[in-house]
């Protein structure tokens, strides 16, 4: 069996991926602190949130840090860059939890850069936990958010045009691995586009437990559609006395079964965090097996030992896991079908 020193060695190699926490389930080995963060583009948002979870930070700050670098970034479909709605806007959900069970959200936020910064205001400013729309742009122009102008970027207007063609709004599993809309892949040359959500969760030295999500949500959606993205016990849920959960892919078959709510209470059942997520992607397959077939959802969890795990309907979903300044390696997902 791997020692832990070996193990390290073989992450470093960037190899792991065939590791999953099974591994550490069986060794009964946990880290703290840790991030994991779902799809490729973790393994720079972890970078970000490392950073403060290494100099013993608040995974608060650490997760809010963490998604604001997909958030900004040209390279990816979250964010400002991402795919519009039908009608040609970007939107933007965001949803932030804390060790004390506070949490903020936003939804279909247009023209502010960092939706997940304007969550953490309204968890921290205001008496509500979701702000949406026109009243969330205006909350986040008091607070001090810069109005960004409302134009596609080349490479969503490239897809929007191309989605007008036809007009038909179909969720393409493993979308966020594969391109820029449902007409991808158009970037993948260089492996970039490979988003529309993010979803983080992290332990900081203090054993304490956070998380944060943030996505354009699925492209050309309707207008005025939410996910499960900013969404409290769907898109992300934290219980500091037992674990955190985020969720990736059709929002609406999170939504329907309260998906990283149920995760945490099956972690707080004595499941391990993959089993943890298993167990949801069952309950969705569950409800209705033939829709589950042609959908993809990801759980990604970590509980307060610091183990972790995933779990997805189709293979094809990846999650970054972080524990050390040079122990940042992608796992691919075990899958039900
Ligand atoms: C949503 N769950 O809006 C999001 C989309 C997503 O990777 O996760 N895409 O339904």
């Amino acid at each position: 069996m791997l020692n832990r020193r070996s193990f390290l060695q073989f992450t470093s190699l960037g190899t792991a991926s065939v590791f999953t926490s099974k591994l550490f389930a069986t060794e009964k080995k946990g880290f703290r602190p840790i991030v994991i963060s779902t799809w490729n583009e973790g393994i720079n948002a972890n970078k970000a949130a490392w950073n403060i979870l290494r100099s013993k930070g608040r995974a608060l700050d650490a997760v809010e840090a963490g998604v604001m670098v997909t958030e900004a970034s040209q390279n990816c479909c979250v964010g400002l860059g991402a795919n519009p709605d039908r009608d040609g806007i970007v939107t933007l959900d965001a949803s932030i939890m804390d060790e004390h069970g506070n949490c903020g959200c936003v939804g279909a936020l247009e023209r502010i850069k960092h939706p997940i910064s304007v969550a953490r205001r309204v968890m921290e400013k205001t008496p509500h936990v979701m702000l949406v729309g026109e009243g969330a742009q205006k909350f986040a122009i008091a607070e001090g958010f810069p109005l960004e102008p409302q134009q596609l970027s080349a490479d969503a207007e490239r897809s929007y045009k191309e989605w007008l063609k036809k007009s038909e709004y179909k969720p393409v599993i493993n979308i966020e691995n594969k391109g820029h809309g449902p007409f991808a892949p158009l970037h993948l040359e260089n492996g970039d586009w490979n988003h529309d959500t993010i979803g983080m969760v992290a332990l900081d030295a203090m054993s304490n437990l956070s998380g944060s999500c943030t996505t354009s949500g699925m492209g050309f959606k309707m207008r005025g559609r939410l996910g499960d993205s900013p969404i409290i016990g769907a898109g992300l849920y934290v219980d500091n006395e037992v674990g955190a959960a985020t969720a990736t892919g059709l929002g609406e078959e999170v939504i329907k079964i309260c998906g990283t709510h149920l995760v945490v209470e099956f972690m707080r059942q004595g499941n391990n965090p993959e089993t943890a997520c298993r167990k949801a992607v069952e309950r969705i397959v569950k409800r209705d097996k033939e829709k589950a077939k042609n959908t993809q959802v990801g759980f990604i969890a970590i509980n307060k030992k610091g183990e972790f795990g995933g779990y997805c309907l189709q293979k094809g979903f990846n999650y970054a896991v972080c524990y050390g300044d040079d122990t940042n390696f992608m796992v691919d997902a075990k899958h039900w079908f």
